[in-house]
């Protein structure tokens, strides 16, 4: 049986892009194995956040993840800081990841480049160590993503097998697998930068008002053609317009382009922003009724004493090979 484990971190405000790049398929995620999905909070401390929004973020996630459908009886829904294996397994693994390849990871490039030198903390560093350790404790074989993450579920399977070589078979060699559309949404403003909620410019965030969302999707940025076809080079944002329809209408990039034939922008953003709109008012409407109760805090203590059960199994495994008594 598969293991599908994901997580998103609580660093802001959830878009469009983590809408449709992750939550909205976690549902499916949960019919074709045994699910965790957690909120990767202790991720969330990698860059300065203020404490009560960590709180409402790392709750609003939770409740999020059930207003896309996630059952807490067919998916195991926690916080990483509730599992302290995630931490006690990170301090183990940290010695089998090197300083080169953690150097060489995009993110960490993107995200130290906006600092100043001096001031880079060593959880952005070690940011994959983490990662790795959160996958390989659930054993999972699957493990859902948006593409910007591949390289660091690939560094994962670098480490399990570096490890499984010198200790002999211990750890599980997790997949990523990735959306096929929607993988990458990008910004409304600069559609040539990834939608992405610790850069506020652009997007769609999942509790903006309705006739907010709409406002946004008929200014983004475009080119001055009027041609609606997916060219990534040339035409971005139109692209990435188009990307958000076909995925919310789970039709592809070419059926999408014959749909709008002979359209004009202002015809193709309105059908784009009534297509977001129409998706995001029930989920909304889910998720104002879940976090007005104590659901939430329900769903995610049960979670944990789950995930703990699992975690510290595998913790036990690995202390055992590497000679911790
Ligand atoms: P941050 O801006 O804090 O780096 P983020 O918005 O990139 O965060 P994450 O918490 O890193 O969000 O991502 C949660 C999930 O959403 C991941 O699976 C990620 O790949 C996916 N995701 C994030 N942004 C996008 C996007 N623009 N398009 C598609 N998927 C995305
Ligand atoms: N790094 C991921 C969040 C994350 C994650 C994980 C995803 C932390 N640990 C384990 C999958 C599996 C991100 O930024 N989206």
């Amino acid at each position: 049986m598969e293991r599908i484990l994901s997580g998103i971190k609580p660093t802001g405000k959830l878009t469009l892009g983590n809408y449709i790049g992750a939550l909205r398929n976690f549902k499916n995620f949960q019919e074709q194995g045994e699910c965790f999905i957690f909120i990767a909070d202790l991720h969330a401390l990698t860059l300065p956040i203020d404490p009560l929004e960590l709180k409402t973020n790392s709750r609003d996630i939770a409740a999020f993840y059930l207003a896309a459908g996630l059952d807490p009886n067919k998916c195991n829904i926690f916080l990483q800081s509730h599992v302290s294996a995630h931490a006690e397994l990170n301090a183990i693994m940290q010695n089998f990841l090197y300083m080169g390849e953690l150097s060489r990871m995009t993110q960490f490039k993107d995200k130290s480049q906006k600092l100043n030198k001096e001031k880079i903390g060593l959880g952005l560093f070690a940011y994959p160590v983490l990662m790795a350790s959160d996958i390989l404790l659930y054993d999972a074989t699957i493990v859902p993503v948006g593409e910007d993450q591949i390289q660091h579920v690939e560094l994962t399977r670098d480490l399990a097998k570096r490890f499984n070589h010198r200790y002999g078979d211990t750890l599980i060699m997790p997949k990523a697998v990735v959306t096929k559309v929607g993988a990458r949404i990008m910004s409304l403003s600069d559609p040539t930068k990834k939608m992405s909620k610790s850069d506020e410019k652009g997007d769609i965030f999942l509790k903006d008002d309705p006739k907010v969302i709409r406002k946004k999707i008929m200014s983004a940025v475009t080119d001055s053609e009027s041609v609606v076809i997916y060219d990534v080079e040339n035409k971005p944002g139109i692209s990435n317009l188009l990307t958000i329809y076909a995925s919310l209408k789970n039709i592809t990039i070419p059926e999408a382009e014959k749909e709008f034939e002979g359209a004009n922008y202002g015809t193709f953003k309105k059908a784009v922003a009534d297509a977001v709109i129409e998706e995001i008012e029930p989920f909304q409407k889910r998720y104002q009724e879940i976090i007005a109760s104590n659901y939430v805090d329900e769903v995610l203590n049960r979670g944990a004493e789950k995930a703990k059960s699992i975690a510290n199994a595998t913790l036990k495994r690995v202390h055992d090979v590497v000679g911790l008594l």
